[in-house]
């Protein structure tokens, strides 16, 4: 699929739910959703996403949406896939988990481990917008260097964000990507590609939240954009073990092509204690990942055995 008109046209997150005006993660699920199609089981641990789907009895996703735990979405879908199997009836669907950056990085980490070493035939979507926002902007693992949150000191946060993806590289993944829901085409390709695959499945995607980043909610499409212009949120997969930069991402090998990383931190209140010296170190992070970017696209052999 090359054009964003040749999206598929059925709708799955309905008119009337319940995300804030501009939310990202609500964009992004509306297009990952047409990709994956009607034959989708959503398995769902507390977040925000609990709470967009509307107050029972009414829904706004069209598919069927089991709500887990906030620790164990992994292995609740695993369970439910064991069920579908042993009732003959996992054949054309999808059992897919929707989670959290809480959820993923820091409190399911362990069900989502255990399912990743088995392999289990699941994509796992990490909808990451970077803190707890659904309980009030509480800083977790995936929270960035500097960001500030409700449970930050006053300077924004002390260490740096997880790097989730080298976790999950840990095990192998048959498929792995990260998205964004401003680069739209780039998302749903890699959704209908992972659908291809079987095994475990994941796809990270950045989620602008603008009560939790603190920007103006007209600005989440132009955010998420700058995440991957300026180099600070790389598109990729990793398909059977070999590593491929996507989409706009793939000029950002010339440093020349990145923009700097203050267009994006300057929109963003939660930023708005970085220091020069802060942000010039932030720069000179990004600037080294894309040395190890650099070093993956050109590695001829396999990333994993
Ligand atoms: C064991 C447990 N601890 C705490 C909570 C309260 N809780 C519900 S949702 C949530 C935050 C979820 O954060 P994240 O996974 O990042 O999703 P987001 O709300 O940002 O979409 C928390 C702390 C809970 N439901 N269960
Ligand atoms: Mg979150």
């Amino acid at each position: 699929m090359n054009k964003i008109l040749e999206i598929c046209l059925d709708e799955f997150l309905l008119p009337g739910h319940a995300a804030c005006a501009g939310c990202g993660a609500a964009l992004a699920l509306r297009h990952i959703l047409k990709a994956l199609g009607k034959n989708t089981i959503i398995i769902i641990p507390a977040g925000c996403s609990s709470i967009i789907q509307g107050v029972y009895p009414k829904t706004a996703f069209s598919n069927p949406v089991l709500n887990s735990a906030f620790d164990s979405a992994a292995a609740y879908c695993s369970g439910v896939i064991e069920g579908l199997k042993a009732k003959n009836k996992f054949k054309n669907i999808n059992v897919v988990v929707w989670a959290g950056d809480g959820a993923t990085f820091d409190i399911g980490l362990q069900a989502l481990s255990g399912a990743a070493e088995r392999n289990t035939d699941m994509i796992y979507f990490c909808d990451d917008n970077e803190a707890y926002m659904n309980t009030g902007i509480q800083s977790s693992s995936a929270t960035p260097l500097g960001a500030l949150t409700t449970t930050t000191p006053l300077i924004g946060k002390r260490e740096r964000k997880k790097d989730i993806i080298s976790i999950i590289l840990a095990h192998e993944p048959t498929y792995l990507a990260t998205a964004v829901s401003g680069y739209p085409v780039d998302l749903y390709n890699k959704v209908l590609k992972a659908k291809k695959y079987s095994g475990f499945r994941f796809i990270h995607i950045l989620s602008p939240c603008p009560p939790g980043w603190r920007f103006d909610s007209k600005y989440t499409v132009t955010i998420s954009k700058l995440a991957v212009d300026t180099g600070m949120w790389p598109l990729f997969e990793v398909v059977e073990s070999k590593f491929n930069l996507t989409g706009p991402s793939l000029k950002l090998l010339n440093p020349k092509n990145r923009k700097n990383i203050e267009t994006y931190l300057a929109l963003q209140g939660r930023f708005s204690k970085l220091t020069k010296t802060e942000i010039s170190i932030i720069q000179k992070f990004i600037d080294a990942r894309w040395e190890q970017l650099k070093y993956l696209t050109n590695l001829k052999g396999r990333l994993f055995l």
